[in-house]
């Protein structure tokens, strides 16, 4: 199912599955428990060590059943990866095992991070990691001599306040190794809902434009023209002019924007709220949004089934619930974990009264007048080079997937027509599921073109920033994005890195309208200057692809992967503790970040909430949060099924019997679990060795008792599902990522109490 809300997960893999299985000789599984999360996965990462005896390293606070499997199981303490990763890469330049050639040639600002690497030795490692420094020399070893070795991960490296420095430091471990941009290698970050790839790549995100383009006014007029509307029409839309370059609020504090007493930056605070796709019991800080539900003006959740944020507020009126079908009764394409589109077919029209979830926009449109600018852009197509309507009407899904093919150059949708997805769904048989290269019709393209597919010729790119890849074939270089040079030094590829079969020799710039002629050594007639966009990104015409095309060079030019943001509260990553950690000796000597204003339109706490008192001593242990296999999300849609809900009858918590015995729990009983801002949690205590005594794990998959309160009679009649219970959610502990708004899921602590 597509939860269509979607944003936690950030980053794609740069690989794929079957390149794991086909050529990884380890696999690095860090804040990842693809055994239960993603049991497919799982089994290539079983079939690689069985074809090439490849050796699977899991880094994770829990023994789960991912570390089952693995030939090195590392205990890390929650939020320390980044600690972690410098601690290996103290060792690999310790002893020159760094990729030296590949560090020169493509990558920008390798320095700073060596001196950073320089503070974290093995026992400073150890000291804040809680891994061993002997296991940290081992497995640093290990990764030097085994290549190609790919690195992965999920939510145990995102759901962090420092989650954004995480989820950069590990691909500084691939560059530092030289394994981007190689087969076997890459960094494959697993992707969580069905689709979910796809609907960050169309914008379900507060702080962009779809694909990715910045909110900027260059990025607003170029969708107006795309979609055939004035700039001044999409301007009318906000509030005023200059809210149009502001992010929205996140889907993580949007409570924080109904909630008066909080300061906002927004022009009102927020008054209704559209649920569609999100199970809202999945958010942290149950008791606050409890709070925000109840104040808001009108509440609308539009979805398959009965969503619980109906159930945990106290109102009685203006709650609307619409239904939605399910994805079995719509059409079109979705985006995997790996970049590759798949077409789906409806297999039964909408049931009884629902509607499916674009019906329920366009109608939403018509009421609120824009349905004919909504949808104008599905009429549309180029002509000689000039964007036209053309068609009186437009024909769902496809017409819908051309104009994202014609219009999200970013990523490189250009080859993603109807045609050719529908073509790849007939032909599933076709495609090698180890390299995704396709036989007899499909020959010469990769299974669901996976992006940039960068026009209706190109095949796909199955592996990221493969230079020995012609473009025209699948490759390129790392892309130009941050300018031609910083502080003096070239942010273009050495001349070492021709991408294979390009006219340019080394790195070149992204390509624009000023410098096409120059770089590709072309002349461009008049018309076609007429018609040229001012560069690859707003290219209408297409010309810029086309001559980049005969050029066997990639638009987005060929730079350095830059390892320094210099525009980030950290310009290279740093270990900064938890908001709230058990060691208040580090607090001290690693804390967090400044408190923020403003980011998302609300206040965020950082050093205010982690020092406000030593937590570690009214809140001894520590939690995470662990998915089970038979329930997903919000999990209602499980929960309503009678056989996955009672293969976990009830909301539980994995505790080790050193802990359980300290309050007196045998196996089974009930304990209430505080957290810091003063909310409660009451759950049965399951003993279990997967923890250690000072952690315990948590579902969280289940809603509809809330502090101990059953909320039974909240269900209209007849939707309770077989199963109810406390949230997680409403004890995680506060604290977000300084600059995706990620909550702190996976690192917090808890009080334990025999209930
Ligand atoms: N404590 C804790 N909380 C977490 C996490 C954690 O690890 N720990 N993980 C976080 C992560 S990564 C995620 S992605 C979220 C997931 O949580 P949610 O985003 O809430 O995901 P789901 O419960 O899968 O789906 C949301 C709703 O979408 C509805 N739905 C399904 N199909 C369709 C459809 O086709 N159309 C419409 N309109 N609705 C549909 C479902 O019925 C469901 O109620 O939870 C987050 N919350
Ligand atoms: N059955 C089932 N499958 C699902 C889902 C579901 O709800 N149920 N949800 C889907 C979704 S939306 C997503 S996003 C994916 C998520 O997929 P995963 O991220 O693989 O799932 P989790 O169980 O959250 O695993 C995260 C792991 O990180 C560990 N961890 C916690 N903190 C840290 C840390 O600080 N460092 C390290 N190294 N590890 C840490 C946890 O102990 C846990 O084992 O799963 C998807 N698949
Ligand atoms: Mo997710």
């Amino acid at each position: 199912m597509a939860g269509v809300a979607n944003t936690w997960g950030y980053g794609a893999m740069t690989n794929h599955f079957g390149d794991v299985v086909g050529n990884s000789k380890a696999i690095f599984v860090i804040g990842a428990n693809s055994a239960a999360a993603n049991p497919i996965g799982m089994k290539h990462f079983l079939q690689a060590k069985d074809r090439n005896n490849a050796k699977l390293i899991v880094i994770d606070p829990v023994f789960t059943r991912t570390a089952a499997k693995a030939d090195h199981y590392l205990r890390i303490r929650t939020g320390t990866d980044v600690a972690f990763i410098y601690g290996l890469l103290h060792i690999i330049f310790k002893n020159g095992w760094e990729d030296k050639e590949f560090i020169n040639d493509r990558v920008y600002g390798m320095d700073e991070i060596r001196k950073e690497a320089e503070h974290w030795t093995p026992e400073e490692t150890e000291n804040v990691t809680g891994i061993p420094a002997a296991q940290i020399i081992q497995v640093a070893t290990l990764m030097a001599k085994t290549k190609p070795a790919t690195v992965v991960w999920a939510l145990g490296i995102t759901q962090h306040s420092t989650g954004t420095s995480n989820t950069r430091i590990l691909p500084i471990l691939q560059l530092v190794l030289g394994n981007m941009g190689k087969k076997g290698g890459g960094c494959n970050i697993i992707r969580g809902h069905d689709n979910v790839q796809g609907s960050t790549d169309m914008c379900n995100l507060a702080d962009s434009l779809p694909g990715y383009y910045g909110l900027a006014e260059g990025s607003w007029k170029y969708f107006a023209k795309a979609w055939g509307v004035d700039y001044e029409w999409l301007q009318k839309r906000f509030f005023a002019p200059e809210w149009m370059n502001k992010k929205g609020f996140s889907l993580s504090k949007w409570w924080q924007g109904v909630l008066q007493e909080e300061k906002t930056y927004s022009s009102s605070p927020v008054r209704a709220l559209w649920v569609q796709g999100n199970g809202i019991t999945s958010l942290a800080q149950q008791a606050k949004i409890k709070e925000a539900l109840d104040k808001l003006d009108l509440l609308v959740i539009a979805e398959p089934f009965l969503n619980e944020a109906a159930v945990i507020t106290e109102r009685k009126d203006n709650v609307y619930i619409l239904p939605v079908a399910t994805q079995f009764e719509t059409e079109g394409s979705v985006t995997a974990t790996n970049r590759s589109a798949q077409w789906r077919s409806k297999v039964v029209d909408p049931l009884y009264e629902s509607k499916t979830d674009h019906d329920v926009m366009f109608e939403f449109a018509k009421k609120f007048g824009f349905y004919e600018e909504y949808t104008r852009a599905m009429k549309m197509e180029v002509k000689d080079g000039v964007l036209t309507e053309t068609k009186k009407d437009f024909n769902w899904p496809d017409d819908a997937s051309r104009e994202l093919a014609r219009t999200l150059k970013t990523i490189g949708l250009g080859g993603w027509t109807p045609e050719r997805l529908r073509a790849h769904q007939e032909n599933w048989h076709m495609f090698d599921p180890i390299t995704l290269e396709g036989y007899g019709p499909m020959k010469g393209q990769y299974y669901g073109l996976p992006w940039p597919s960068w026009d209706e010729n190109h095949p796909g790119s199955p592996i990221l920033y493969d230079a020995e890849t012609a473009v025209n074939e699948g490759g390129m270089g790392f892309r130009n994005r941050f300018g031609l040079e910083h502080e003096g030094v070239s942010q273009l590829a050495a001349d070492a890195v021709t991408v294979k079969g390009s006219k340019i020799k080394g790195g070149y710039p992204e390509i624009t309208k000023d410098n096409i002629e120059k770089i590709l050594g072309i002349t461009l007639t008049a018309k076609e200057k007429e018609l040229i966009g001012a560069n690859w990104k707003v290219d209408i015409s297409g010309i810029i692809q086309e001559k980049c095309r005969a050029a066997g060079v990639a638009p987005y030019g060929n730079a350095r992967a830059r390892t320094i943001v210099w525009e980030f509260p950290d310009p290279v990553p740093k270990h900064r503790e938890p908001i709230h950690s058990p060691r208040p000796d580090l607090v001290e000597k690693y804390p967090t970040y400044a408190d923020q204003t403003d980011n998302f339109r609300v206040d965020v706490k950082f050093i205010s909430e982690q020092t406000a008192q030593e937590w570690a001593k009214d809140f001894p242990t520590m939690l995470v949060t662990m998915r089970v296999v038979n329930l997903s999300g919000a999990g209602m849609l499980e929960r309503t099924s009678k056989y996955l809900s009672h293969l976990t009858p009830e909301m539980f918590a994995n505790i080790h019997p050193d802990l359980a015995l300290k309050y007196g729990l045998r196996d089974g009983d009930m304990m209430w679990l505080h957290a810091p801002q003063g909310t409660k949690i009451k759950v049965k205590a399951v003993h279990d060795f997967s923890v250690t005594p000072d952690r315990i794990a948590l579902p969280y998959n289940f809603a509809g008792v809330m502090q101990g309160v059953d909320l039974s009679a909240n269900y209209p009649d007849g939707t309770k599902p077989y199963t109810i219970g406390e949230s997680s959610n409403t004890i995680i502990n506060y604290g977000y990522d300084i600059i995706t708004q990620i909550p702190e899921f996976n690192a917090g602590l808890c009080r334990i109490e025999k209930a």
